[in-house]
């Protein structure tokens, strides 16, 4: 390779063999743990992907240059559907499908350089993965966190499955986009709900959270505190508990509603004494299926189911309803409603002509029922409350809790929003529930001993509808492990999320046979230093793996009790207005690119082009920008090591003239600044408009400047170690070319903040903000100390005299403005 031309074609193979050769690491300072979200295995590596690897693979080398321990695994999320669709559209087995994408897109990481720890790569589809999945579903059988019961599930038609709510919102199925119907079946759930406390607590084990995502995850547990009402019915005298937390205005409850499941409705219902009843449920339902689940967004209808209850605050007998806006999964299935002070009772209430009055006014005003256009859901004072009248509502809130736990008629409760964790899944590509149904001992498990139960190879993927493993009897027919009758095989296997839960602790040992992970590995790596992954996992994956490493803490199979310390949660990439996809054609093909452009231009501009947080919309220009600034670095490094190093001559900063000065502090302030960027700002943008800035000025000195050529090395080697993180092909090979006999990455610039006392600033000074004097200062001094400096050159005493100063207003480094 000629040393003049930037040839990444070739040069890049070439490290990328290198960095494969390397053996172990010298573990050194300490540890480190980075990871990225591990992909789907879905065939071939999109553009999403390598901005999230090149956000990791940058966090990883860095550290690496810091010198510390670093853990950098990748592996594959590799059991799911598309692989079983797949197999049915094409005749293929998943698990070859699968297997031969991991492979490929192994290969894709490969040519862009991700250094990763490829001898721990895991793939959860593989026996010695998924046996754990089993082994741990056991645990958590044995401590009470795994149940079974039958539970009307989302279900989708197209992809023949039962869908976790989450992936079922909006009513369309979250893989293939089709509309979601309801369906009973037994289903395997996971108690996560009994950790929801702690789920909402922990955030305090954690360091550097987005805001954003707590906030979303606090929502989706949704926690409340509020009271349960007993109502009575006025005929049977039978309790109907109402779950509110707005107790406050239990006097201007107006009506009650049940949800459409509430035992009380299904009992009129079997009663069979009022059709409309029936005839109305059954439609709402038909309706709830085809709407989805956005209850919200239906339009309220209700029916009045003939009874009426008491409310216990003031024995006023109040209509009972029925209506799909009360959800039965939530608090009792039962709401006392408040017209005057909730909107959705307000509608309900103005479409069926119920009675409104106001409890609450808002302060200085008092509002009429009659005139009430919305429902006011603000604070204020009581009134038409008995003997709360006056009182602020917040206060209310409390004395009325505690007046009807006094009075036995309602106590304080707390609800969850989160649901238990529905795990069946009724497919072949997932992993199987090791329980087995016998006609003796009920359902058992198999044994540890036994443990993978193993997917079976020999099976029809065409011409079968629902779960392929049901129709497989060599998978189904087994024996009882307790009492060695014929017995029947789960055939539900679990959802992948499962998979995903603990994925980062099997990394820590990636090859131990007695257990999942090691303890004494996981103690070492855990907790993940630095996550990186995209924001949709919000609620679900990352809700999940927090779940799981408290219960794995719990069992005493690791120490930390939240996964991940730090999170950053990168944006999409966009072309012309849209996410990259395929279904909207706008697919930029990475690999593509790289053959165009080289790996490097790729990494640069995709981190170049926005910050992480935010998405980045894709445009070539800016990939031709990377690869020329890339190619103008070779060639400024080229000639200079061609004209050989030894005409260096030895500077020390004090004996520099000022444009060389200015040049060094440039240096130093950019190895300062992108230090910060990649260390915890991680605005990589930012750090590389500060490398190019530097280049600029660099390229200036050269083009016959009188900075010396030890300083100009200085800057050179600066420029490549900043870069290498991001373009390690081509920095390697440019430090090589400086005649360094290390690594790139054998080590860390270093800044001199001692010349910084050198950097100099123009002060503009204005009297009454009107310009009055210039001159040039220290950078960073202080309001008094340029105060002092303006003073003493005597240029304002015509304009401030001996007038006190009323005001200094400042602007550091850059305005003083005297105001008199
Ligand atoms: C009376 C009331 C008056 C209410 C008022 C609100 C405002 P969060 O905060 O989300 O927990 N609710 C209770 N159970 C429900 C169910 N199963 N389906 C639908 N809505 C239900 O919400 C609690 C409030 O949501 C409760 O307080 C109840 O309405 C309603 F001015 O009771 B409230
Ligand atoms: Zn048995």
């Amino acid at each position: 390779m000629s040393i003049g031309k930037y040839d990444y074609a070739a040069l890049e193979p070439k490290w990328q063999a290198a960095w494969d050769q390397k053996g172990d690491k010298p573990s050194k300072g300490k540890k480190k743990y980075i990871l990225e979200m591990f992909p789907y295995p879905s065939g071939k590596i999109h553009m999403g992907h390598v901005r999230n690897y090149s956000i990791g693979d940058l966090i990883a080398r860095y550290s690496l240059m810091r010198g510390y321990d670093v853990l950098h695994p990748m592996g594959w999320d590799s059991f799911g559907l598309p692989a079983e669709n797949a197999a049915i559209e094409r005749g293929i087995h998943p698990g070859e499908w699968t297997l031969k994408n991991i492979d490929f897109m192994r290969g894709q990481m490969k040519k862009l350089g991700f250094l990763y720890d490829w001898d721990r790569e895991v793939a959860t589809c593989l026996p010695d993965y998924y046996k754990w999945n089993q082994w741990l579903f056991k645990k958590f059988y044995e401590k009470g966190l795994v149940y079974r019961k039958r539970a009307e599930v989302n279900f989708c038609g197209k992809c023949q499955t039962v869908l976790a709510n989450e992936q079922a919102e909006g009513g369309v199925c979250w893989r293939c986009g089709s509309e979601v119907e309801l369906k009973k079946l037994e289903q395997w759930f996971f108690k996560i709900t009994d950790y929801a406390d702690r789920l909402l607590e922990d955030y305090k084990y954690m360091n550097n959270w987005p805001e954003r995502v707590i906030t979303m995850q606090k929502n989706w547990i949704g926690k409340s505190f509020g009271v349960e009402i007993f109502f009575k019915l006025d005929k049977s005298g039978e309790t109907l508990p109402v779950f509110t937390t707005r107790q406050d205005t239990i006097f201007g409850c107006s009506y009650v509603v049940l949800a459409l499941d509430h035992p009380l409705v299904k009992k009129l219902i079997e009663e069979g004494k009022d059709k409309g009843l029936d005839d109305f449920v059954r439609a709402r339902k038909a309706a709830k299926a085809a709407s989805g689940r956005e209850d919200d967004l239906l339009a309220k209808e209700g029916y009045f189911t003939g009874l009426n209850a008491v409310n216990p605050v003031n024995n006023e007998k109040v209509p009972v309803w029925t209506s799909d806006y009360v959800l039965m999964e939530y608090g009792t299935g039962a709401i006392m409603a408040v017209p005057s002070h909730d909107q959705r009772d307000f509608e309900f209430a103005k479409k069926y002509s119920l009675p409104i009055t106001v409890v609450i006014n808002p302060e200085n005003e008092s509002l009429s029922a009659d005139t009430l256009t919305a429902a006011y859901e603000g604070s204020g004072l009581q009134v038409n409350s008995g003997r709360f009248n006056g009182l602020p509502n917040e206060r209310a809130k409390d004395e009325i809790a505690l007046w009807m736990e006094k009075e036995k008629t309602g106590k304080r409760t707390v609800n969850y929003r989160l649901k238990d964790w529905l795990i069946s899944r009724q497919r072949y590509w997932g992993t199987p529930i090791p329980a087995i149904y016998c006609d003796k001992c009920g359902i058992v498990f198999e044994k540890d001993e036994n443990l993978p139960v193993l997917l079976p190879k020999d099976i029809e993927f065409r011409n079968v509808t629902g779960n392929p493993l049901a129709g497989a009897a060599s998978f189904v027919n087994t024996t009882c492990p307790s009492c060695g009758s014929p017995a029947r095989r789960e055939t539900d296997t679990m959802d992948t999320f499962v998979d995903s839960s603990w994925y980062f602790l099997r990394y820590c040992s990636p090859h131990s046979k007695d257990l999942p992970f090691d303890k004494k590995d996981a103690d070492y790596w855990m907790p993940v230093d630095q996550y990186i992954g995209g924001i949709e996992h919000a609620c679900l994956h990352l809700l999940y793996a927090r779940f799981f490493t408290k219960v794995l803490s719990d069992l005493g199979l690791c120490s930390v009790k939240e996964p991940f310390l730090n999170l950053l949660t990168q944006g999409m990439v966009i072309k012309d207005g849209f996410k990259m996809s395929k279904s909207k054609g706008n697919v930029v093909d990475p690999e593509e690119m790289i053959s165009k452009y080289g790996a490097d231009a790729v990494r640069l501009f995709i981190l170049f082009a926005s910050p992480p947080e935010k998405d980045l919309d894709w445009a070539e220009t800016g990939i031709e920008g990377a690869s020329r600034f890339i190619n103008r670095l070779w060639k400024m490094t080229a000639a200079f090591a061609e004209a050989g190093l030894s005409a260096g001559t030895k500077y020390s900063a004090a004996s520099l003239d000022k444009p060389s000065m200015e040049l060094c502090i440039k240096i130093n302030r950019v190895i300062e600044k992108v230090t910060k960027e990649y260390d915890s700002d991680f605005h990589f943008n930012t750090a590389i408009s500060n490398i190019m800035e530097l280049y600029n000025m660099m390229s200036e000195a050269l083009d016959g400047g009188t900075a010396p050529r030890e300083l100009i090395m200085h800057g050179i080697e600066a420029m490549v170690k900043l870069l290498a993180p991001i373009c390690p092909h081509a920095c390697e090979e440019l430090w090589l070319m400086l005649g360094k006999k290390d690594s790139a990455f054998a080590s860390w610039p270093s800044f001199d903040g001692t010349v910084f006392s050198a950097e100099k600033v123009t002060i503009i000074i204005q009297v009454n903000g009107k310009l009055r004097d210039r001159f040039e200062a220290q950078k960073g001094l202080g309001r008094d100390e340029v105060k002092k400096i303006a003073d003493s050159r005597g240029k304002l005493t015509a304009w401030v005299g001996d007038k006190p100063a009323k005001q200094l207003i400042f602007v550091q480094d850059k305005l003083l403005n005297i105001v008199i």
